[in-house]
């Protein structure tokens, strides 16, 4: 339900904005990320079957039926779970024997670049192409040296990077070429779900993704030889009992995970259709407001849009940073995915000369881009609220920008008659 503060804001506002001191437009914070949560009863009776079973994790009935549904969903031979997205890409990034350097981009959340490093492997970051956001294939083929082993593609937002060019380049070069789809569960290039391309991709569970297992994450690939020592290398190198064939880790997703994961895929058209929709509102109240760009998606492919994110540009009459401070009032918990960008977080900032590398286009948008809330704890109600909260701010930017830098004196005092 939409609270009332919420809907009092779709009419005229007389009151002044939260951040000058007005009734916030929510009275409950909005989150990006809030969970997309399945049927609740279908949900308890996957947890009751694994109490009665008494099979809890390693291996489980449910993490093989959910294997089986998330390969069959992408259109892959194999889905190797994993207890976090996080693991998946570390775990892919060895069995796809990356070592000394790889590609990625500056843009992602910072696991991609920690998973590498993680393994042992410098992330050398490479900028973006500013229309889709992902890798921009010309800046890696500059960024390819003697110890270049790989690319780590990215499908930020879900939209796929661009796939053709880099498996072309990645074969001309003779590189591993892997993909973290963490985004980008639910999504098609050329009408083909992402998981199925490269070596192999890393599809993310984590609770604000798409679908969820509370934590968790996969490796997909049509390589068999991969699917395997992903797997052996998941659960410390086990074979069978007592045989340990290799090095290994403890990644395995456990039977709750699973649960939940299953419970998600049934509720999947469900996502979908409240993404798109939300989608479809904000595109409507964002619509010809100076300065705010909304990202487009292809309408050809499949798409969860699970990201609602606009780029706020110099010619708005507020900043992205200035943007946010006023949503936040209004308890809007809009983020700004994917500040600063990892390569000036640590350790790669002060580690690697390689990070201080020009990345023009990246760094212009870790400055503009701004996460809005979506998914099924959002309704079209709340997201037009939200809308039309960025259109009068930005209507009332001068203003609001002054008050914001203190130029102008307070709400108390301006009742004194000093403004
Ligand atoms: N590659 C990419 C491109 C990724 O985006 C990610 C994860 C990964 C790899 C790694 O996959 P995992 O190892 O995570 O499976 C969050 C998530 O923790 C992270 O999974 C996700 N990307 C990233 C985009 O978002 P933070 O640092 O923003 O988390 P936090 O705690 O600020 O939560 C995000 C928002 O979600 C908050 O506004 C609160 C809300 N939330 C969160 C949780 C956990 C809820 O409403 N309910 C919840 O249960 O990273």
């Amino acid at each position: 339900m939409i609270d009332d503060g919420a809907r009092a804001r779709l009419a005229p506002r007389t009151d002044e904005p939260a951040i000058l001191g007005g009734p916030p437009a929510f009275t409950e914070r909005l989150h990006v990320g809030s969970p997309n949560i399945g049927d609740r009863a279908r949900l308890s009776e996957r947890m009751a079957g694994i109490l009665d079973r008494r099979w809890l994790t390693n291996d489980g009935p449910l993490v093989r039926e959910f294997e089986e549904a998330i390969a069959r969903f992408v259109g892959v031979r194999h889905c190797v779970a994993m207890a976090s997205g996080t693991a998946a890409l570390q775990i892919a990034i060895r069995v796809a024997g990356l070592v000394d350097e790889a590609v990625v981009s500056p843009l992602t959340f910072v696991a991609t670049a920690h998973a590498l490093r993680w393994q042992g492997v410098t992330p050398v970051f490479c900028d973006v192409d500013p229309r889709t956001h992902n890798l921009d294939p010309a800046s890696v083929e500059d960024m390819v040296t003697p110890r270049t082993s790989g690319i780590v593609g990215v499908h930020l937002w879900g939209r796929p990077c661009a796939i053709d060019e880099l498996t072309a380049l990645a074969e001309r070069r003779g590189l591993a070429l892997i993909f973290d789809a963490a985004h980008a569960f639910g999504c098609s290039h050329r009408g083909r779900m992402i998981g199925g391309y490269g070596k192999a991709e890393v599809l993310s569970f984590h609770a604000t993704k798409f679908v969820n297992t509370f934590e968790g994450g996969a490796i997909v690939t049509d390589d068999g030889d991969f699917a395997e020592q992903a797997r052996l290398t998941r659960n410390h190198g086990f074979a069978r009992y007592d045989e340990v064939k290799q090095l290994g880790t403890n990644a395995k997703m456990s039977e709750p995970a699973a649960a939940m994961g299953l419970t998600s895929l049934e509720a999947l058209d469900d996502f979908y259709v409240a993404n798109l929709r939300n989608y479809e509102v904000y595109r409507a109240g964002l619509d010809g407001i100076d300065g705010i760009g909304l990202i487009a998606y292809d309408e050809a492919e499949w798409c969860n849009r699970h990201y609602v994110v606009i780029e706020v540009d110099q010619s708005a009459t507020l900043s992205r940073d200035e943007l946010q401070r006023i949503l936040w009032a209004e308890n809007v918990l809009v983020r700004r995915y994917f500040f600063p960008g990892c390569h000036r977080m640590e350790p790669y900032r002060s580690e690697l000369p390689c990070a201080r590398r020009e990345l023009p286009e990246a760094e212009r948008l870790t400055d503009r881009l701004l996460a809005l809330p979506t998914g099924t704890a959002i309704d079209p109600t709340r997201a037009a609220a939200v809308a039309d909260l960025i259109r009068r701010a930005m209507a009332d930017g001068p203003r609001l920008r002054r008050r914001l830098r203190g130029l102008v004196p307070a709400r108390a005092d301006r009742s004194k008659g000093k403004s």
